[in-house]
């Protein structure tokens, strides 16, 4: 049974595997159909190949670094194997993404057992932080655990009420200042009530002013001091929010990102409204930070927990039958 056979089978079984196929239905719709094309008087892993190969990696966005990899391991495995049939050959392509998104296995989430979780969202403006704070409270309720959200980006005052509905139509507490309030005593006054109600997990929605790098860097720090001092070990996780229509600009901001703080991990947002779907494979091979969930719509219910056979699979499905 061959790799992609494999990963059918276990994807069937996946509760989720309806929204990752209409999630990442662009995505597929191009390098699965592009892909696809060369299925036709198919002469193995030559120069052609690749250079045909190389720009449909490109095209999906998963950068040149990545995609160079990627078409040296395909050339070498493929040598191993005595007139290559295209099946083969995805079949080889595919298991390389695979194991080059995992060379370093993303580790698990840790929750702090000792009281509340707490999560700085953070990012550039618009991309998606304030509807991921949503989803990830859906996702959380869902589990069973007690939630309460922080509107720490108190620099516009329709950022506060957007978190504000949020917290009302998912019936969780939202601890928010004025518009123009130090986003730091609002996380201070997050974390008390989460302290004093006990919550499982306290999602905190900050601000996000694209800036240089210093500036960044001042400003996490001091949201990081003020949480710390409130609750032990916290914040637990700071996820970088990134929007994956921005492609490879996307990719710059993680870096700036990653530089200016310790970023534990990603949400990959809007995955349903691009064909660059392969963001994913060059944020982890590039910046070696793991992707926890991806967006793939907007409503609550739209974040799904990043599955790496799943994405694998949603993107290439029908390509080797
Ligand atoms: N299609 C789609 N839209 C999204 C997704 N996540 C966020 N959005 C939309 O992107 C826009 C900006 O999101 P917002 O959460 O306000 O971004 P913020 O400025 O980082 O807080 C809103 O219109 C959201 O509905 C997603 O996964 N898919
Ligand atoms: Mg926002």
């Amino acid at each position: 049974m061959g790799f992609l056979d494999k990963l059918k089978e276990r994807f069937t079984k996946k509760e989720d595997s309806g929204q990752y196929l209409s999630g990442f239905s662009k995505t597929k719709e191009s390098f699965a159909k592009k892909l696809s094309r060369f299925a036709f008087g198919f002469k193995g892993v030559d120069d052609e190949f690749l250079e045909e190969l190389m720009i449909v990696l490109l095209e999906g966005d998963v950068g040149i670094e990545t995609a160079d990899t990627i078409c040296e391991e395909l050339q070498k495995r493929m040598k191993k194997v005595s007139h290559p049939s295209f099946e083969d050959t995805m079949d080889g392509l595919m298991e390389i993404m695979h194991d080059l998104y995992n060379e370093v296995p993303d580790p698990c989430i840790q929750m702090n057992p000792n009281g509340t979780t707490v999560i700085l969202m953070v990012g550039v403006n618009g991309s998606g932080k304030t509807t991921s704070t949503a989803k990830l409270t859906k996702h959380y309720l869902d589990q069973g655990l007690s939630v309460g959200v922080v509107a720490a980006d108190t620099f516009r005052a329709g950022a506060i009420d957007q978190l504000k509905r949020w917290a009302e139509k998912l019936n969780v507490p939202c601890v928010a200042g004025k518009e123009g309030a130090d986003p730091s005593s609002v996380l201070v006054e997050g974390c008390r009530y989460a302290k004093e109600h006990q919550l499982d997990v306290l999602i905190c929605d900050t601000a996000g002013r694209l800036q240089n790098k210093v500036n960044l860097m001042k400003e996490l720090a001091k949201m990081r001091k003020v949480v710390s001092r409130e609750i032990e070990g916290a914040p637990h996780h700071v996820w970088l929010v990134i929007d994956s229509t921005t492609g490879q600009n996307g990719i710059s901001q993680a870096k700036l990102f990653k530089e200016a703080t310790d970023v534990t991990g990603m949400i990959l947002t809007k995955m349903d409204g691009t064909a660059k779907g392969g963001i994913v494979l060059a944020i982890k091979h590039v910046l070696s930070i793991p992707v926890y969930f991806i967006g793939l719509g907007e409503k609550e219910e739209d974040l799904r927990p990043f599955d790496l056979e799943s994405y694998l699979y949603s993107i290439c499905e029908g390509l080797n039958s």
